[in-house]
């Protein structure tokens, strides 16, 4: 696919150089490199995206629009070279010109645009929509800052503005003439027309400008490329001259793309959030309203047979009422005309069975809004509870706690719900919870809306692309063809009893340990042993996510060093990479005492470098590219039922790390893949969880006071073990006080025992050589190729 030769590619960049750069071969700087690099590539793309656009609408076939508040892309510039065919040219001249490529690609901000897993998922999506040809876009919003930068002082976290649009960003195109118009506020009132139907009008609306910019999503080896709009914010020029405060005015409309609400449960929600939402929603609906009339030339009528929107967690609900109101208000359809498409449109993914993290909003402030948006809400519940009493009368007593509104609250997943065809879960597990007790009561009204498709990650940029000697060794092994079939790296089980080539695996895992082990050295200072085993805890900081079971196994390992420094214990680095939301208080304690640990740690006499702790600052998708293929331990130890699926566990198994888990989320699946012998689970199962919190918990003071393993690492907390006195008793305290609620206490010891048993098997090389391999084999399941191949076939009807 590659059009180039080494001395055509470098002729080009010479020229590029000069016009965008000013700037010359011989002498010229990484960032002018980056740019002249990314605007080759950019060229490309534009063209192939100009041909799939034109392909797109002659075809006529139903598109899939991928709505979400976030798209955590990271950088592009490696996985846009590699989609395109054009790495290794660009590589190889990169060289001759004696420049290190890794070294310009990072010169590349990360897009920043995503929290975590969700924004995550979304842009593994992209990618393999494109890449599998399907007609789909993404619809976004430009934040002006993304995620905060994690900055450690002292073991504290400080949150610095991420401000990634500092220098141009070189994959989007401004495209000021699809602006659209989005209004917020004011009032409603009717008019009753000749018909006898009501005409809506508003007055004293905020009017904002949704202005789209274009990033170019290359499929890979195909020539697609499909397009992830993002919004932002500005002030209609017209409204700027009417204004008195012009200033204030202007900076109160750019907010709404201002930044990225951090996710944050516990956190009220903010009326700002509640607008980003709803800007999102009505810019992107509207822009589908158009191209439907003025690219494809059909009614409005036909628009669920052109369209489908699957929108991301119940972040784009508003979707629902914002396509009923303009079908009804600007197109003139009837309520039931409206509702049938609008139900015939949506899909709704949900990530999350936390009561706390169901989105909930007070009803004065989506009135607030967009009254006429609530109006609508309001008419959609009365008829969807007037359906339950009069239709389904055996589950009248239930209408309390299916209604969209109650107790002054708008319940967005129970709107997202009722107004979509397709409700899925991202795991079997997590699926298999929400029909049985999150979303039971729609469950047994309509059991056919509910179904699950299980997450997925792009093998392109987690296995490729981040791992290239994985994956030369695999293509060396069993072909190519694992590329553009993931499944096929089941292939690889020809070479289970292969010394030789269990050999090479893990001379590439060696490798990439001692890639990582200069970026810890860069960025810590921190000295880690290559030949030790890296056990890896990278994702957000979360009290389910049990960072702090972690930390109170590594306390226990420690005690017991001290107490007979001459025991034997296999090397290990422990290795931790977590933001925490900024007002997450006990998340940021759990963080302090991982440093505070790691002082201690690392420069203890007896442990004398056996165990090393190390926290990586700033986690985010870049820093995860060196972390992933570095793994042997993937630790994935939520409280069971509380991670939806996890997707790190994926990319961590990909590259030849060994899961040490419980069985939550898609671990489940990992489990069953590879066998109870190539993965290390612990701990209390879902049903256990649930039948406790059913039966108001367990007794965590019992075990604190009868088993002393459990009661020595915990008072390491309070006692000043590590660091000053008490320094730690907020989390002491958060465990007992509140009887445990993650588990922890109860599963402690069967976690000690299953890395006793882990760190026996390592011992045996050949043998964890093969659990690795079977690993890397067994997950091409994951590859989110699989899942957008489900997505396609049974919810978006794509083929
Ligand atoms: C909501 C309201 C106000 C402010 C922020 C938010 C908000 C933002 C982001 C709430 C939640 C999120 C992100 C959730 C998330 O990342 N969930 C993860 O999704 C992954 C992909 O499906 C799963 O693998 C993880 O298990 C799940 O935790």
């Amino acid at each position: 696919m590659n059009k180039y030769t080494k001395a055509s590619f470098r002729a080009l960049l010479e020229k590029k150089l000069i016009n965008k750069r000013t700037s010359t071969l011989e002498d010229t700087s990484d960032t002018d490199l980056f740019y002249a690099i990314a605007s080759i590539v950019k060229d490309e793309m534009n063209q192939a995206n100009v041909t799939t656009k034109k392909g797109n609408i002659q075809s006529k076939k139903r598109q899939i629009n991928y709505l979400s508040m976030e798209f955590l892309i990271g950088r592009l510039i490696e996985s846009n070279l590699l989609n395109l065919g054009l790495m290794d040219v660009c590589n190889e001249v990169l060289i001759d010109l004696g420049r290190n490529p890794k070294k310009i690609y990072s010169e590349e901000n990360d897009a920043g645009l995503g929290n975590g897993g969700l924004g995550r998922l979304a842009a593994c999506f992209l990618d393999s929509i494109a890449s599998l040809g399907y007609l789909g876009n993404g619809f976004g919003i430009r934040y002006r800052y993304g995620l905060f930068e994690q900055r450690i002082i002292d073991g504290t976290q400080i949150e610095l503005p991420d401000n990634w649009l500092k220098e141009v960003y070189p994959w989007e195109v401004r495209k000021a003439d699809e602006t659209i118009t989005v209004h917020f506020g004011g009032e409603v009132y009717s008019e009753t027309m000749p018909d006898g139907r009501l005409k809506f009008h508003y007055q004293n609306q905020e009017t904002v400008l949704a202005v789209p910019y274009d990033v170019g999503v290359a499929g890979y080896d195909n020539g697609v490329v499909n397009t992830l709009r993002l919004w932002s914010a500005e002030v209609p020029d017209t409204e700027l001259t009417m204004h008195p405060n012009q200033l204030e005015y202007m900076q109160n409309v750019e907010r709404i793309s201002g930044f990225l609400y951090p996710d944050d449960s516990t956190e009220e929600g903010r009326f700002l959030r509640l607008k980003q939402q709803y800007f999102l929603v009505s810019s992107t609906i509207q822009t589908l309203i158009k191209q439907l009339k003025e690219k494809y030339n059909e009614p409005v009528t036909k628009f669920h047979e052109y369209n489908c929107i699957q929108i991301n967690d119940t972040h784009p609900t508003f979707g629902i009422p914002e396509l009923m109101r303009i079908l009804m208000d600007d197109e003139g359809l009837s309520w039931d005309e409206a509702w049938a498409i609008t139900t015939k449109t949506y899909a709704y993914t949900n990530h999350t069975i936390m009561q706390e993290a169901l989105e909930k909003w007070p009803v004065s402030q989506v009135q607030r809004v967009n009254p006429r948006i609530f109006m609508i809400i309001n008419e959609i519940n009365e008829r969807f509870c007037r359906d339950v009493y009069e239709n389904h009368p055996q589950y009248r007593d239930r209408i309390a706690d299916l209604a969209v509104i109650s107790h002054d609250l708008v319940h967005m997943s129970k709107l997202a719900i009722v107004g979509s065809f397709s409700v899925n879960g991202v795991a079997a597990l997590h699926s298999e919870i929400i029909k049985d007790y999150t979303f039971n009561d729609f469950y047994k009204l309509t059991p056919e809306k509910f179904n699950n498709k299980t997450n997925g990650i792009t093998h392109r940029r987690w296995l490729m692309a981040s791992n290239p000697k994985l994956s030369n060794l695999i293509t060396d092994a069993i072909g190519d063809q694992w590329i553009k079939s993931p499944q096929e790296l089941s292939q690889l089980m020809r070479y289970y009893n292969d010394d030789a080539f269990l050999k090479q695996l893990q001379e590439v895992k060696l490798h990439n340990k001692k890639v990582l082990k200069d970026v810890i050295y860069d960025k810590t200072g921190i000295e880690v042993d290559e030949h030790s085993v890296f056990d890896v805890q990278v994702k957000r900081l979360h009290e389910y996510k049990r960072q702090l079971l972690n930390v109170l196994h590594i306390i226990y390992l420690f005690n017991e060093i001290k107490r007979k420094p001459s025991i034997k214990v296999q090397p290990r680095t422990f290795i931790f990479g977590a933001k925490a939301a900024p007002g997450y208080h006990i998340a940021k304690e759990i963080i302090k005492l991982i440093h505070a640990v790691a002082e201690v740690v690392n420069y203890d006499k007896d442990v004398d470098g056996r165990i090393k702790v190390v926290f990586l600052e700033n986690y985010n998708v870049t820093l995860a590219e060196y972390i992933m293929p570095a793994a042997e331990i993937s630790e994935q130890i939520s409280t069971a039922s509380m991670e939806a699926s996890g997707t790190g566990n994926m990319k961590m198994m990909m590259n030849g790390a060994i899961t040490l888990g419980t069985m939550d989320g898609a671990n489940v699946e990992i489990a069953e893949l590879v066998g109870k012998e190539n993965i290390f689970i612990f701990g209390l199962s879902s049903d256990e969880v649930i039948h406790y919190q059913t039966n108001g918990g367990y007794n965590a003071s019992d075990i604190y006071h009868t088993d002393s393993r459990v009661q020595t690492s915990l008072d390491a907390l309070k006692d000043g073990q590590f660091g000053r006195d008490f320094a730690f008793q907020d989390l002491y305290f958060n465990i007992l006080k509140n009887n445990d609620p993650y588990f922890l206490l109860k599963d402690f010891n069967s976690y000690v025992d299953i890395h006793l048993t882990a760190m026996a098997t390592y011992s045996d090389e050949k043998k964890w050589n093969q659990m690795s391999l079977m690993n890397i084999l067994k997950s091409g399941k994951f590859s989110s190729d699989r899942t957008i191949h489900e997505y396609a076939t049974d919810i978006w009807k794509l083929i």
